[in-house]
């Protein structure tokens, strides 16, 4: 257990005057203005300015606030666990690696980097790593997100190019969505969609997800697709577009090729491999077809996939057949997860790239590279992807292994593997802002991070716009910047002169540079119109989309053609339909997909500390269709055991029709410190593309059966515990925590068994309780001078209390209904929060609909205020009002809370 009071800082010597920078989280990379207000904390608004979300924010970013405070930061180096000086840490690590290499070569080391860098961190990273070390083994966590785009792209184009614009979703006739829960994973993004869609009443959106999201809701049609079914879909619309003359004869005679051996594959192909009835074919190839300004959104249920980057080419070979990119309105729009994913690939954090988009495998990209940087070393074959990486480390080939701003332990696929694989390789470095994550307990030398709101440099966006991010709070503790560690470690293994940078702007300056280099070598990539900026003007740089040379500012790419190709030519691919890896069978009979929580951002180490975005979804589920459910005996918000042939995990179910029969749905957030039986890569299966290297992490399979568990439990406290039942889930809650819990054995003494599970032995904390041992039901709260500090709730089944009213009365004199675990009849129960902005609950706003008889989102914010700040929380608010009106008697939409929300 941890009581103990987060350090604070004060920041005195930060004026306090408004810094514009970029949000941290999603690709679509909102400007952001932050205030320091003087006792170290921020404010944050939108930036009006920012051509991403010109002003706009979505719940994450409106809450940047509560998440950078120093609770749970790693303040100085730690050596097998003691703290230690930066000297002490930096030689070892330096002497580790180079002893690695010294006796086992240089690919005996490896980093393991992530899309949550700064474009400056990670050139530094790269340049170490390939240019010096002499190793390709640089590999990020762009593996498990783009690398299937990229693939995709440079499969086509010849380079990894984005070629549209955010303003072609305004200038649409039709936007697709392809496996893209675009309204909680790019909130600002689907909310200019909205507000186009308001606008241009003739907007058509198709929502191609075998999952019914927040995002489908926005969707005129919903393609609840095969898992994998997305190739044969696209084929189809290859075929209809040449059969209907819908195909650009001129822009394909003049610019592409392989248009004949793409059509015969794809005629081939048997429609109804997407899983989809002719009639939803039908509707969507005519509507395809049928409008000249499509744009394609694609995102993970693409990527993610054993057939990743055939679905990326898939969709690309009908965008090129039509001509039907890098014109206004219209291309295909790969979104990026992480806010530098772009730039990660752009610096050549993957593998097998180098800077610049210059490719390592070249001879020619390679030696201008190794001029460029006086390197000493250059690898010529690709280094180890993400997969084969911890496979390395697993099988001790990797000696060193240096992971910076990534948490594989739970992220990756069979990660109950990767955690052994880390603990068990000789040498681990973490670098993280926290010392508390799965991955950091593993480090043999921890290394503390500045992070967002303390550092500088540059990242890309998904539509390539380059923007600051800026620090405006001072380092705390002995925290370092990354690239600063990194040049560091470069100069004590005797690279100091290369590594000798005093800013992230002479980082930038030396990168653009090379940029012009590449751009000479017939590269997308080049910014060297930016590489003799000052230090004022990159302090001062505004948003600008790349490419920006002598002669070109930005803009599309490829409506002309010029392709990067030898003959400038894009090429269409013949690819064929190939089902997920993992085929259901008697005994691992479900489909397992995984994805994100509107509110939460990855193994949650910032948005975890947020009180508002840990209302939203308080623990992890397993979304189940009601007639699985009733088959495996699996009751609403009982708890299910998951198992699969890598691991297993305990989830609360949500049953619902949003999912197809025979397959789940689960998120990827919860981790060791959070729910550590809910995290969810554990029962991952370590499967790739075969041209990527990307996991499939949607389509894994499982065996599932009901938990049963002796006791359920609710339980608020002060204090940070860690219950140590079978089943835990913990959130924060504004003061303390609140907990899910699940326990396979009856105690004997409850009051004793609560105490133990909160740390609460002193006799001077009274206990109140009402205790049915018959039942196997119990209700105890912990009274330290009649204020609450802990309760605990539990009963033989799911246990229905107000989580939201016993969260507001921790802390607090408790009043006689406590152990009621609702309020009294004069206070209404608000229920589970829906706006994370305003905290409104959802029977607040099932309430107003009833009674004031409201009609539309607007109307819901006006009168609740409900939706009105960022907006994140409106498909919600649609859903809500959609199922008062077909079920008047209070049955409100179906989503996640409602399992956990027992009436
Ligand atoms: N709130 C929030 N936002 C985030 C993040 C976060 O952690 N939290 N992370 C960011 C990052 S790094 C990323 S990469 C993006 C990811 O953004 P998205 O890709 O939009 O999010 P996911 O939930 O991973 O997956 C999207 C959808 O793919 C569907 N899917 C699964 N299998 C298939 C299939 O075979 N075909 C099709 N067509 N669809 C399928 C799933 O049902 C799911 O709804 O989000 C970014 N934004
Ligand atoms: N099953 C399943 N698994 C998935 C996915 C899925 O959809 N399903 N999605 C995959 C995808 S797309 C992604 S992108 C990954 C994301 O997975 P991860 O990258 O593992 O997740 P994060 O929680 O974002 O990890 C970032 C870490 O960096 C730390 N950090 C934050 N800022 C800084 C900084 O400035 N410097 C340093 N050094 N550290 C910092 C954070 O505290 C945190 O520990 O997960 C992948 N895994
Ligand atoms: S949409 Fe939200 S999470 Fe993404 S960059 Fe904008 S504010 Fe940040
Ligand atoms: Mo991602």
């Amino acid at each position: 257990m941890d009581g103990s009071a987060a350090p604070s800082r004060t920041d005195p010597a930060v004026a306090r005057t408004t810094v514009r920078t970029t949000c941290p989280y999603c690709g679509v990379g909102c400007g952001i203005r932050a205030t320091p207000t003087g006792d170290g904390g921020l404010t944050v608004a939108g930036d009006s300015d920012h051509p991403a979300n010109l002003g706009r924010l979505c719940s994450k970013g409106s809450a940047l606030a509560e998440t950078t405070d120093l609770e749970n930061r790693l303040l100085a180096p730690r050596i097998d666990g003691r703290e230690a000086g930066w000297d002490e840490a930096l030689d070892l690590v330096a002497e580790r690696f180079r002893e690695a290499i010294d006796r086992h070569g240089p690919d005996s080391v490896a980093f393991y980097v992530s899309g949550q860098l700064l474009t400056e961190d990670y050139y530094v990273a790269n340049k170490l790593m390939k240019g010096f070390i002499g190793s390709a083994n640089i590999d990020t966590n762009s593996r498990l997100c783009m690398a299937s785009s990229v693939a995709g792209h440079r499969r086509a184009f010849g380079t990894d190019t984005v070629p549209g614009l955010y303003e072609d979703l305004e200038q649409a006739e039709l936007i697709v969505l392809v496996g893209s829960n675009l309204a909680w994973c790019h909130p600002v993004l689907f909310q200019r969609i909205a507000a186009a869609r308001k606008a241009n009443p003739a907007l058509r959106i198709i929502n191609i997800d075998p999952r019914r999201t927040a995002t489908s809701d926005i969707a005129d049609l919903h393609l609840a697709i095969a898992p994998g079914g997305d190739v044969a879909l696209w084929n189809a619309l290859l075929a209809h577009l040449a059969d209907t003359g819908a195909v650009n004869d001129s822009y394909v005679a003049a610019h592409v090729g392989g248009f004949q051996a793409a059509l015969d594959a794809a005629r081939d192909t048997d429609p109804a491999l997407s899983g989809l009835s002719p009639e939803e074919i039908a509707e969507f190839l005519a509507l395809w077809s049928g409008t000249e300004k499509v744009v394609t959104i694609y995102s993970q249920g693409v990527n993610q996939s054993s057939a990743g980057t055939d679905k990326v080419n898939a969709i690309l070979n009908c965008h090129l057949a039509t001509g039907r990119i890098g014109r206004p309105g219209m291309g295909p729009f790969s979104v990026t997860g992480q806010p530098n994913a772009m730039g990660g690939r752009e610096v050549g954090g993957l593998a097998n790239m180098l800077a610049c988009h210059l490719d390592l495998e070249n001879a020619e990209h390679r030696a201008a590279v190794r001029a460029f940087w006086d390197a000493p070393a250059m690898p010529e074959a690709p280094g180890l992807k993400a997969v084969d990486m911890f496979r390395a480390v697993a099988d001790g080939r990797i000696k060193a292994l240096w992971i910076i701003c990534t948490n594989p332990a739970v992220s990756m696929p069979d990660a109950d593997a990767v955690r052994d694989a880390i603990a068990g390789c000789a040498f681990t470095v973490v670098s993280d802002i926290t010392g508390q994550t799965d991955t950091a307990r593993l480090a043999d030398v921890l290394l503390p991070a500045t992070g967002w709101a303390e550092k500088d440099g540059t990242v890309t966006n998904s539509e390539r716009c380059i923007s600051r991010q800026r620090g405006l709070l001072s380092a705390p503790g002995q925290a370092r910047h990354d690239w600063q560690i990194l040049a560091d470690v470069a100069a004590r293994m005797g690279w100091a002169q290369a590594f000798d940078y005093a800013s992230p702007a002479e980082i930038f300056r030396e990168y653009a540079a090379l940029s012009g280099i590449a751009g000479q070598l017939g590269r997308d990539f080049d910014i060297s119109a930016k590489a003799s900026l000052t230090d004022a003007e990159y302090e001062g740089l505004e948003p600008f989309h790349w490419p920006r040379t002598a002669s070109r500012s930005g803009g599309r790419f490829f409506a002309e053609g010029d392709f990067f190709t030898g003959d400038r030519r894009a090429q269409m691919l013949p690819v064929s339909h190939r089902p997920p890896q993992s085929r259901p069978d008697a005994e691992f009979p479900f489909v397992l997909n995984t994805g994100r929580v509107r509110d939460h951002w990855h193994t949650m180490t910032r948005t975890g500390k947020s009180p508002r975005l840990s209302q939203h979804i308080g623990e992890p589920f397993l979304e189940v269709h009601p007639e699985d459910a009733a088959r495996l005996g699996l009751a609403p918000a009982s708890v299910a055991e998951v198992t699969s042939r890598h691991g297993s995990a305990l989830l609360r179910v949500l049953i619902t029709d949003r999912v197809r029969k025979g397959e789940v749905f689960a998120p990827m957030h919860w981790t060791g410190e959070t729910a550590p039986s809910g995290r969810i890569d554990a029962l991952v299966a370590p499967q790739t593309d075969p041209v990527s290297g990307q996991p499939e992490s949607k389509a894994s399979v499982v065996a599932i059966r009901p938990m049963a568990p002796a006791w359920h439990g609710f339980a608020v406290s002060l204090s940070r515990i860690a219950p140590g039942t079978a089943y835990w889930a913990r959130a924060r809650i504004r003061g303390g925590w609140r907990m899910e819990l699940a326990s396979r054995s009856l105690p004997g003494d409850w009051e004793a068994e609560a105490r133990r599970l909160f740390g609460l032995e002193s006799p001077g904390i009274e206990a109140v309780s009402m205790i049915d041992p018959a039942r196997g039901a119990a209700r105890i709260a912990f009274l330290e001078q009649g204020r609450l500090v802990a309760a605990l709730f539990a009963d033989s089944g799911p246990v229905g209390v107000s989580r939201s009213y016993l969260a507001g009365e921790l802390g607090q004199t408790a009043t006689a209904e406590i152990l009621s675990g609702r309020p009294g009849a004069e206070r209404p129960d608000p229920g589970a929060t829906v706006c994370a902005c305003f905290d409104v609950g959802v029977n607040t706003i099932l309430a107003a609909i009833r009674d004031q008889g409201l009609r539309s989102v607007e109307q819901i914010g006006f009168a609740l205020q409900a939706g009105s700040n960022c907006g994140s929380c409106k498909p919600e608010l649609q859903a809500l009002l959609d199922s008062s009106a077909a079920a008047p008697a209070t049955q409100p939409a179906d989503l996640p809370k409602r399992a956990f929300v027992l009436p």
